[in-house]
């Protein structure tokens, strides 16, 4: 009897422990970063996808865009949502391919970790040289597609041709900061209209809160 008891409690605590998780999962789907794919108390993950022919109006053909990926679903990158003073793990993954033109500002990383970014193996920019992936502070212009860089935060990720990249940088205080893509991947005789100039394409806000 005792040992049947045991399990009955057992299991009432299990059911409790599950129910409790799930309603605390149901209750993070927000934009509240501190509740969102958290991986602990002090760090946030942030993963953008660029995917390519998505159709511009106001380019009248179709245009690379970053989404934030969040919860399964991609969503506008116009505004992205960040956590103050969190260390934040960045993935970008980059279905578009390049060249562009990146000016010597923004050739190297910057605002990370050690300076670097990691490529991961047999994204483009790296086949050539076998390696299971490696961690860069440049990367050649021929194999960029596109840069996440946030002036206001000092922060420049280089975005390689079809590839998988991850960094990772601290937020600071709470406030709002604009990013842009530095290469130019829009319309028009410079390649700074069309995407280069839209929010929620190849610029926008990041809010960090
Ligand atoms: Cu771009």
């Amino acid at each position: 009897m005792e040992k049947l008891e045991t399990i009955f409690y057992t299991a009432i605590i299990g059911i409790i422990v599950v129910f409790g998780a799930g309603m605390y999962m149901t209750g993070s789907v927000s934009h509240a970063p501190a509740q969102n794919s958290a991986t602990s108390s002090n760090s946030y993950n942030l993963t953008l996808v660029i995917t390519t022919n998505n159709y511009l109006a106001s380019a009248n053909h179709s245009q690379p865009a970053y989404y934030v990926l969040e919860n399964g679903q991609l969503t506008s990158s116009a505004q992205i949502y960040l956590p103050s003073s969190t260390l934040i793990h960045l993935t970008i993954i980059n279905y578009d391919s390049g060249p562009g033109n990146v000016p010597s500002t923004y050739a190297n990383v910057m605002g990370t970790t050690n300076g670097t970014e990691f490529i991961m193996n047999d994204s483009a920019v790296n086949m050539s040289s076998g390696s299971e992936g490696q961690w860069v502070s440049t990367v050649p212009s021929a194999d960029l597609a596109h840069t996440f860089t946030v002036p206001g935060m000092n922060l420049n990720i280089l975005v390689p041709s079809q590839s998988i990249t991850e960094a990772t940088f601290h937020t600071g205080s709470s406030g709002m900061f604009q990013w842009q893509c530095e290469i130019d991947c829009g319309t028009g005789t410079s390649g700074w209209s069309g995407a280069m100039t839209t929010p929620g394409w190849m610029m926008g806000q990041i809010v960090v809160q």
